[in-house]
């Protein structure tokens, strides 16, 4: 008697164990696409959802398409070294080597952050 007890527990306990991570998986997977298909980037809204009704709105999709324009601007002020409104051969070099520049500190950052967090583990 005791013995079926015992494996009906050990059953329960198994068969839970792989009803309930397969139904949160499924759980956290909708969710997911759900979240992908409405809700625009959390940095973009967070910078644009300028009533914060979780949504881009025309008026904040226009803001958006203004700071756009003024960030290329930006970046033809930055790399249009001659002022011709068109990136030169030269130009283009120089702001790839910029674009190169800014990846490996990126990447610097990124892997001093790593040892940084292996030390923590390690201690
Ligand atoms: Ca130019």
């Amino acid at each position: 008697m005791q013995k079926s007890t015992i494996a009906k527990i050990l059953m329960a306990v198994v068969l839970t164990g792989w009803v309930l991570p397969m139904t949160s998986m499924a759980e956290e997977s909708g969710e997911k696409k759900e979240h992908q298909k409405k809700k625009p980037n959390k940095d973009m809204l967070e910078k644009y959802d300028v009533d914060k009704d979780g949504t881009i709105s025309a008026d904040e999709k226009a803001a958006m398409k203004e700071d756009k324009k003024a960030q290329k601007a930006e970046f033809m002020k930055k790399y249009d070294t001659d002022g011709d409104g068109k990136l030169s051969m030269d130009e283009k070099a120089e702001m790839k080597k910029a674009k190169m520049e800014a990846k490996q500190a990126a990447k610097d950052a990124k892997e001093k952050a790593k040892e940084k967090a292996n030390d923590m583990v390690e201690e």
